[in-house]
Parts: C-alpha cells; structure tokens; sequence
C-alpha cells in the first residue's frame, strides 16, 4: 500500500444523554476520522478514540492530534506498507500512545480489506455473521432512573447490562437493581474507583451473581488486582490497566483478572487486538470488545474485531441510536434482540454519511508526503 493522501476531519457530536462515570459527565464527543486514500483511489477510514481531558487514560484529542502529526504519519509516509500487521512495528519507535497509533492503523486495515474486496472482518480472520451485544449504562441520577434505564434496554434485547459503580453508587444500588431485575445478565464497571481498602465493600458484590466487575482498582494497576481476585468469587475484568498484549500476559500469569476487555484504542490496533485475542484463547481467558463512545467508524472496526473467535462474551458496541441522534455512516448499526449482523461490504462494511460528517465537522487537514 502505498499511501498518497490523509486527511484528518475532527469531529463534535452531541450525546443523546450525558453519560457519567465515577470521574464525571461526557455530553461532547470531539474526536478525529482518518481518511486514508491509496495509489488507486481505494479509501480507508479510522476514528480515535481519546476524550479532551485524560480522565481514561492519559490520551486527549490534542496529543492524538501532535503524535499523528508530527510523528506517525511521517512513519507512515516513509515507505510502502507491506501488510497492516506491520504498521504496529513501523510505530514502534513511539512509544505507548495508543490511541494515535490505534486511529491510523484502523484506516491502513480498512484500505487492505478493500483493497482485496474483502470484509474487515475476513481481513482480520474473524468468522462471525452476527455479534452478540450488552450496553454500557453511566452513573445515573436516581435509582429510579437507573431501573427505568435498564428496563428499556432490557426491552430493546441488550444482551447484558454494564452499570458504573463508584463508592456510595454501589452495593445498596445493586441490590435494588437485582431485586427488580433477578436474572438479567449483569456486571458493573468502576473505572478505577476503588482501593484495596476498601475490601469489605467489594467482597459483598459477590451476593449479586455479577457476570464481572470491570476495573475496581488502579488504572495501572497490575498486582493488587491479583490480590484482589484472590479475595473474591466475582471474576474481575481489567481495561484500563491493558495497553499490550505483554500486559494482559502479566495480567494473566498473576491471576489478576478473569476476563479481559479490549478496546481497540487502548491497545494500540487491530493487529495487538488480534494478537490478545489468539493469547486469551490459549490460556481460556474471555474477551471482549469494549467501547468509548464510538461514532459509526469506531462501532464499525469494534464489530469486526468482534468476529474473532476468543470474543465470546457481549461487548460495549451498542447500536449507533444508543448515542446518536444521527451517525456518521450509512446504514447506521442497528441491533436486533442483542445482536448486530456483522456487515458484508468491503472494508468496514459501511458507508461515510458525508452531509452528516460534515455536519458535525470543525476542522479539516490535508498531508501528503
Ligand atoms: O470504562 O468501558 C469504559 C465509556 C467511556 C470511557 C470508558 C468506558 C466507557 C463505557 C461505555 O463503559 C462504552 C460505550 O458504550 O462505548
Ligand atoms: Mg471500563
């Protein structure tokens, strides 16, 4: 592939509802689409993920904006790229930066899969016609509110339900939620929010039948999750805490976590992506895929990873309605009691809804080499 054009679109859409974690309120998502164009016309397309402030991890939308410009699309334009697996070594000499990394490789694989008329999904190995999907629900401002929440997501077939947790929104409100709703499959996400001191408190989530709890302790935190999973009969899952495959081999090996949740962004692509996926299958580690808010792009590259055969758990990729009035791709994502049937076009498998983008566009940017 040889790459003759990027242009960088940044992006500001509105959330249907503000969405809350234990760090605070999203009602913006600011974000760039990458569209990559190749020495035949094909077009590919990416979209970062990092937020404006790094409450997730230490990613913004401006030092995605310095890391591509400045040094990976250089990287990119320096030589024909053989094969998007090596676009992660071509990075290489940056070192972490995920989600700027993730945002243009994500484009060099939509451009590989068209560029061998295959789906992203084929491209990447993944077998799946269809994917099977929960949704993430924020803090909320009532119990009221939360079961109302659930009850319509419930309704819509979400195939399990995530809820934020954080001290004081926990167990008291777990308990109101299972006794409404007894048998939903249903896991909570922290974000972060706890410390080994407050062990008590997370031991009595076992009373719940809890699929996972996502996160309880340090965003970088690899060992006191061990010593944590050592207490509790509820699997933990980490996110924050996995950038790499070497991550969630250490995680793994010190039994810190019982399922791992992948986001595309946080470890660096598609192809890392693949490569935990192929690990957790070896040592029987669930995965799967989790989200950021995705616009169409992301949601498109989140199913395709999903297809792969170690996602045997539903993921964050909800239908793009979840979060927006109108979407950035044509058709939008729909789901259909739980589950999305996996595209069958080229590449990501859908459409750019241009006057939408541009719609939702402040700012454009050409490089070529
Ligand atoms: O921790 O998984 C998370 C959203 C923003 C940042 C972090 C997280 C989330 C979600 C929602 O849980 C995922 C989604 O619906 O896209
Ligand atoms: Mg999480």
């Amino acid at each position: 592939i040889y790459i003759k054009e990027i242009i960088l679109h940044r992006l500001r859409m509105t959330l249907n509802d503000p969405f809350s974690t234990s760090f605070g309120t999203m009602q913006e998502k600011d974000f760039f689409v990458i569209e990559m164009i190749d020495q035949d016309g094909h077009r590919g397309y990416g979209e970062s993920v990092a937020f404006t402030s790094p409450w997730y991890t230490e990613e913004t939308v401006k030092t995605v904006e310095h890391m591509m410009e400045d040094f990976l699309i250089p990287l990119l334009f320096e030589a024909p790229i053989e094969h998007p697996n090596d676009v992660t070594r071509r990075f290489s000499s940056i070192k972490r930066n995920t989600m700027a990394k993730a945002a243009l490789e994500g484009a060099v694989w939509d451009l590989h899969a068209k560029r061998h008329n295959q789906t992203l999904a084929e491209s990447l190995g993944g077998s799946k016609k269809e994917i099977d999907v929960g949704v993430s629900i924020g803090v909320q401002p009532t119990v009221k509110d939360l079961l109302s929440t659930i009850e319509k997501y419930a309704t819509e077939g979400y195939k399990r339900i995530k809820m934020k947790i954080k001290p004081g929104w926990d167990i008291d409100v777990i308990k109101e939620v299972r006794r409404q709703f007894p048998d939903i499959p249903l896991m909570v996400d922290a974000n972060s929010a706890y410390t080994l001191q407050d062990i008590e408190r997370l031991k009595k989530l076992d009373e719940y039948n809890l699929m996972m709890i996502e996160q309880p302790l340090g965003h970088d935190d690899i060992m006191e999750h061990a010593k944590l999973q050592q207490k509790l009969q509820t699997p933990i899952c980490l996110d924050e805490s996995i950038y790499s495959l070497n991550d969630a081999k250490m995680a793994i090996e010190l039994g810190s976590c019982k399922v791992i949740n992948v986001k595309v962004g946080r470890v660096g692509g598609l192809t890392e992506s693949k490569k935990i996926n192929d690990y957790c299958k070896q040592h029987n580690i669930p995965v799967w895929c989790g989200g950021m808010l995705d616009a169409g792009i992301g949601r498109a590259h989140n199913i395709a990873i999903t297809t792969l055969d170690q996602f045997v758990l539903p993921g964050d990729t909800s239908a793009s309605d979840r979060y927006w009035k109108k979407d950035i791709i044509e058709p939008e994502v729909t789901m259909d009691n739980g589950v999305i049937k996996v595209p069958t076009k080229p590449g990501i498998g859908y459409d750019i809804n241009w006057s939408a983008l541009e719609e939702y566009r402040i700012e454009k940017r050409i490089f070529k080499p």
